[in-house]
């Protein structure tokens, strides 16, 4: 364990872009690759990199990220060692505003975090799709006898716009940083590639607390790590940029901020590729989640023997407590609890846990949210205009995601249960 290391997971953005999957719950609590959420990703490589004084920040709609925190994650930390895991909400707060930027909800928390007088402080977002060893990244900022270290890499210049966009010298030391800007700088000699910030940091505690208590009194500041605190400090302190790189693997390093329907799309699929680039089968750093207890995935052959009604599923990943009886699935992530009934085919598509697709239903490059029942004949993501007057929403890649505020019963389907 790092004893002198406290970790900071920011876990309440609004996740906004992620509608409608986040109107009921956080984003880092939206479920991924079956029978995970986001933040289980952080937490792991936490875990995995020795970090055990956690806090995690909440902030919307935190039910089930807080329950999940709870009931699936606490029981890897031993307070007779002096780790720790604590899910702290905004009522915790030092004064009455609702958090504001990510710098203010760590400032927000200072008391908490100073009480345990650590030397580095850790900040991790919440929802990001990777593996990393954040050892490293400490290791690096002490080399460098850094001030702060940002963890870095490289990405095409067009999603350089959501990011922060770093410009450091030979040394890795950040020298330019601009947050999500509109003309992204790309790398020296390149004329597509930026570097970009993956909004993680390590940063000497002392500072850290100098820089929030001044940024706190600053009146025209949106009180935010990379809009605000990281510009204010490339000239005068020791700012360094880690890249990240896969250390196991002698591949590309896999990173992605699932922020849009789409992107949360991908990185789902990217699962089941026969040699994905983020394996969850790797032994050696296990990605870790809230298991219910439940009997092994069925597949149903139909009795009459009907080769249209074969329970199978291909390219697929299939989670415990779920029967295929007599339907079809083709490249897709199948949660726990899910019943695919006899004729119906998934194709392409996310099924959260409870999904209940009928018979003859036919679902296509779609999202289905917890507990929603497709009614038998209905078919999903064949015409996306009839999937937008359902009311569905539709995705700019056409990926449609069906919530479970949304109504099945839409005239134009006639009359269902
Ligand atoms: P964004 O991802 O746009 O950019 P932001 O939306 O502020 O930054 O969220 C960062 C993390 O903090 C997320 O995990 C979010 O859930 C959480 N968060 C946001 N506001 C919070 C609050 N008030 N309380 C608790 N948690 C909160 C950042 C950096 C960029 C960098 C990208 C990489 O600012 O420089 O490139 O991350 O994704
Ligand atoms: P999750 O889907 O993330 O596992 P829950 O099922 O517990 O979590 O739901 C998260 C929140 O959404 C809870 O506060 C729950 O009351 C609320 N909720 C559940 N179903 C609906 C619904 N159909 N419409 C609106 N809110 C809902």
């Amino acid at each position: 364990m790092l004893r002198n290391t406290t970790t900071v997971i920011l876990a309440g953005g609004k996740g906004t872009r992620l509608e409608p999957l986040t109107l009921d719950r956080a984003k880092p609590a939206v479920p991924f690759g079956g029978n995970y959420r986001i933040i289980d990703f952080v937490m792991s490589n936490a875990i995995n990199s020795g970090l055990r004084r956690l806090l995690v920040l909440t902030q919307y709609k935190a039910l089930s990220l807080d329950r999940h925190i709870n009931l699936g994650w606490r029981q890897y930390f031993c307070a007779e060692l002096g780790e720790f895991l604590d899910v702290v909400p905004p009522q915790q707060r030092i004064d009455e505003q609702w958090y504001q930027g990510t710098a203010d909800a760590v400032y927000q928390n200072i008391f908490v975090i100073e009480k345990d007088r650590p030397e580095y402080v850790v900040i991790l977002a919440g929802d990001h799709i990777y593996k990393m060893n954040y050892q490293s990244m400490i290791d690096y900022h002490r080399e460098m006898e850094a001030d702060l270290t940002v963890g870095a890499l490289t990405v095409d210049r067009e999603s350089a716009k959501q990011f922060g966009v770093i410009q450091a010298d030979e040394d890795n030391r950040i020298r330019g940083f601009q947050e999500k800007p509109a003309e992204p700088q790309t790398l020296p000699g390149e004329d597509n590639r930026c570097f970009a910030s993956m909004g993680i940091y390590v940063f000497t505690a002392r500072f850290l607390f100098e820089q929030l208590c001044r940024d706190a009194t600053e009146p025209d500041s949106q009180h935010d790590f990379g809009k605000n605190i990281i510009p204010s400090i490339i000239d005068s302190h020791r700012v360094f940029a880690f890249p990240f790189r896969d250390e196991n693997r002698k591949r590309q390093a896999y990173w992605r901020d699932v922020g849009t329907i789409d992107a949360y799309y991908e990185a789902n699929m990217d699962l089941i590729d026969v040699d994905p680039l983020l394996n969850l089968y790797d032994e050696d750093w296990p990605i870790r989640t809230l298991q219910p207890n439940l009997p092994p995935p069925k597949f149903v052959f139909g009795s009459d023997g009907d080769p249209d009604r074969c329970g199978i599923a291909v390219d697929s990943t299939v989670c415990p407590g779920t029967i295929i009886s007599g339907g079809k699935v083709k490249r897709s992530l199948i949660s726990s609890h899910v019943r695919i009934n006899s004729y119906a085919s998934v194709e392409e598509s996310i099924l959260f846990q409870g999904v209940n697709i009928g018979r003859h239903a036919r679902v296509r490059r779609a999202i289905i949210d917890k507990d929603v029942c497709i009614p038998a004949d209905m078919e999903i993501g064949y015409d996306l205009e009839l999937d937008r007057r359902r009311g569905f929403t539709v995705s700019s890649n056409g990926i449609v995601v069906i919530s479970r505020n949304d109504s099945l019963n839409h005239p134009e389907d006639g009359l269902r249960v």
